[in-house]
């Protein structure tokens, strides 16, 4: 195992701008009709500012990432999804 950045924290609620769960886009990037990428405005702003990644393709999120200033760079990265799970919807994208 190699050793984790100090910023990836494990199972950790992690904070967002809003309480929201407005989702921007849902994406299924491997085809598997299962979402994998989640794009999330939390605060109504219309921009987004958490973004939430499957990457083992069971459906469940393994890396969420906050911008909590909305630079376009991630704040926070932890494991998991953060205390936010999303729902179980199907992807609106396929890439
Ligand atoms: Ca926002
Ligand atoms: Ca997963
Ligand atoms: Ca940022």
């Amino acid at each position: 195992m190699s050793q984790a950045p100090e910023s990836v924290t494990d199972g950790e609620i992690v904070e967002t701008r809003g309480d929201e769960r407005v989702e921007l886009l849902r994406a299924d990037t491997n085809n598997d009709g299962k979402t994998d990428v989640w794009v999330v405005d939390t605060d109504g702003d219309g921009k987004a500012d958490l973004f939430q990644f499957d990457t083992d393709g069971d459906g469940k999120v393994d890396i969420t990432m906050v911008d909590i200033d909305e630079d376009g760079q991630p704040d926070e990265v932890v494991d998991g999804d953060g205390g936010l799970p999303p729902e179980q919807l199907p992807p609106t994208v396929q890439l």
